[in-house]
């Protein structure tokens, strides 16, 4: 069946799709009448995909989960009918616990880097940030901060300096989400082979980054809405998540924004993110130190000395806090899960 609104260039090789040793080498020598594809769009019933012969929309084997693939797996499919035969394991994988779900819900899959979108207005918020670095650390993507809305500020330049405190060596960038200069700001990221993701609230731009990196015609475009002027937030004009190929080479996924995001088997990610606090909980007396009331201990000490803010150091508490209550533990002799206990 063709699909509509999908375009690949006629020059497209696998490579420049995100294709590379990593996925060739989990072929079988027999698998000779498969091609390989990229999925592009997740839908309750369908999967759409990208392959050297223009997108598909995959035949579905009885009883397949759609919720099981994320936007950027790559895929085997058979030649001839376009069945879906296997998912490739993934290189890297968004993904998070909605409330109240055992499973974890798919956000995108193979992202080189995470494009953490938020504005400079009401929506910067250092702890939701934080949120969405532990995520992007813990998928083994490499987070980049996105500040939009620049356009409307004087001071843009005081955000970066915000947002750039907010993990070592963080790469933080601000821009005019609408302006032809914004693929050119994320160029770096954005190159043949390659695959951004984007995230953050409702309304920080994210379709209109899109929009300006795939340099879509007015038709392909992806739906855009005004935000509240009150509080600068967004009326979830995205509702799906979709690839879309990058004018100068590589490939953008959009997502519908988020609430809240609430973290959960993150341990890794949170202790990349407060690298800080990781590097001196050595240092401190007891070995189980919880850097809150124990004698001789080198984070209070950081504080105390005016190296930590307590406002940093308390939103590591709650961050780690809520991950270890959201993240199951392996429990019994058959690995049942069950939530881990609240509470330190
Ligand atoms: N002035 C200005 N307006 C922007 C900028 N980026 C986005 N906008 C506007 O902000 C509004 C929201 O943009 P969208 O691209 O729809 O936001 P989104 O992040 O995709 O939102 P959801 O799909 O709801 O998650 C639109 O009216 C955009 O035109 C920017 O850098 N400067
Ligand atoms: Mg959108
Ligand atoms: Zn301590």
């Amino acid at each position: 069946m063709p699909v509509t609104g999908l375009v690949v260039a006629e020059t497209a090789s696998l490579e420049s799709l995100g294709w590379s040793s990593f996925f060739a080498d989990q072929l079988e020598p027999g698998e000779l009448e498969i091609i390989p594809a990229r999925i592009a769009r997740v839908h309750r019933t369908r999967l759409v995909a990208l392959s050297l012969v223009g997108a598909i929309e995959l035949e579905l084997p009885e009883r397949t989960n759609t919720a099981d693939y994320a936007v950027g797996d790559w895929v085997t499919v058979d030649a001839q009918s376009h069945m879906l035969v296997r998912r490739l394991d993934r290189r890297t994988l968004l993904q998070r616990r909605t409330e109240g779900r055992s499973a974890q819900q798919l956000a995108a899959a193979n992202v080189d880097t995470l494009f953490i979108v938020t504005s400079c207005n009401a929506d910067f918020n250092p702890a939701r940030l934080e949120r969405y670095l532990a995520l992007a650390n813990q998928a083994g993507t490499s987070p980049v901060i996105v500040l939009t809305k620049a356009d409307t500020v004087d001071d843009a330049q005081t955000y970066r300096r915000e947002a750039m405190a907010l993990q070592r060596d963080l790469e933080v960038v601000v821009l005019d989400a609408r302006s032809g200069n914004a693929g050119a700001v994320l160029a770096p990221w954005c190159t043949s082979g390659l695959t951004v993701a984007l995230v953050g609230s409702s309304g920080v731009g994210k379709s209109t980054l899109v929009n300006s990196l795939a340099g879509l015609t007015q038709d392909a475009q992806q739906k855009t809405g005004a935000i509240r002027e009150d509080d600068a937030k967004g009326r979830h004009t995205t509702t799906a998540r979709s690839l879309h190929a990058i004018k100068g080479g590589g490939w953008v996924i959009d997502t519908p924004g988020l609430r809240t995001l609430h973290v959960s088997d993150s341990a890794e990610g949170i202790e990349t993110l407060f690298s800080e606090i990781t590097d001196l909980a050595p240092s401190c007396r007891f070995r189980d130190c919880t850097h809150d009331h124990e004698p001789g201990c080198a984070v209070q000490a950081a504080v105390r000395a005016g190296t930590l803010s307590v406002e940093r150091l308390a939103r590591w508490r709650k961050l780690s806090d809520e991950n270890r209550s959201n993240t199951p533990v392996l429990t019994g002799p058959r690995g049942n899960k069950s939530a881990a206990r609240k509470g330190r």
